[in-house]
């Protein structure tokens, strides 16, 4: 009886452990929204799914409707939502704003003829009331083609310095490589956890070099601390 009465006990015991551990390592997630936006062709799906699935190979559509998959990253969950980047397509973005965390912003570093285009979209997105508290991820993708502009270029040329009012970071990225994404993560990770993520940071560091008029970039780059 009495061994009965202590295996009972053992049991109900060793049972909410097990529950207490699911519940911690489940609860311990924060879920996080993010939206990957930008002009279509800048690299969206490709660093959806090299997030997502880092080591298969990638043939990207461009997106009609939308890519959704959910990535574990540093205790967080993203759900990251790939809009599609087409004209037509633009205006319907907003529909997808609502609680939004965060922006990955992709820009095609190449493509200097729509960089105009791209700052503009970029400008009447982050002017929405629905996401005035989402802090903003520019990734300055395809960099592995030699046509390409350096991050510094990209960040002026969008006019990222002038945002104050946000938690932004710009980052240079090959996406068909994979490279770069996990730095842009890196930084993400600690702004949504509170631990980082300056207003207004670069990675122009190592480029400053490659623009005689990058010294004013130079003193904004400086890691300011959070408001
Ligand atoms: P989108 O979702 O923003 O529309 P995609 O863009 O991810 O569909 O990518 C558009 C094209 O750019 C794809 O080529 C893709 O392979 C390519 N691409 C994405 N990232 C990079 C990169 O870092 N470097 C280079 N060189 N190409 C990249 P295709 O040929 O399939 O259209």
């Amino acid at each position: 009886m009495f061994l009965l009465l202590f295996f009972f006990i053992f049991i109900v015991t060793y049972c909410s452990f097990c529950f207490l551990l699911v519940f911690v390592f489940v609860a311990g997630k924060k879920e996080v929204r993010v939206l990957i936006l930008g002009l279509d062709n800048a690299g969206k799906t490709t660093i959806l799914y090299k997030l997502y699935a880092p080591n298969r190979v990638i043939r990207t559509m461009p997106t009609i409707g939308f890519n959704v998959e959910t990535v574990t990253y540093k205790n967080l969950n993203f759900s990251v939502w790939d809009l599609g980047g087409q004209t037509n397509i633009r205006p319907y973005w907003r529909c997808y704003y609502a609680n939004t965390d965060a922006i990955i912003y992709v820009v095609d570093s190449a493509d200097r003829e729509r960089l105009g285009v791209s700052r503009k979209e970029l400008l009447s997105m982050l002017a929405e009331e629905e996401l005035k508290n989402a802090r903003l991820l520019v990734f300055a993708n395809k960099q592995d083609q030699k046509e390409a502009m350096s991050v510094v270029e990209v960040s002026q040329a969008l006019g990222l310095h002038a945002i104050k009012d946000r938690q932004w970071h710009i980052c240079k990225a090959a996406a068909i490589k994979g490279e770069g994404l996990s730095e842009g993560l890196d930084w993400l990770a600690n702004a949504i956890s509170g631990t980082g993520g300056a207003t207004g940071t670069d990675d122009t560091t190592n480029d400053l070099a490659e623009l005689s008029s990058a010294s004013s970039i130079a003193t904004e780059a400086q890691p300011t601390p959070t408001q």
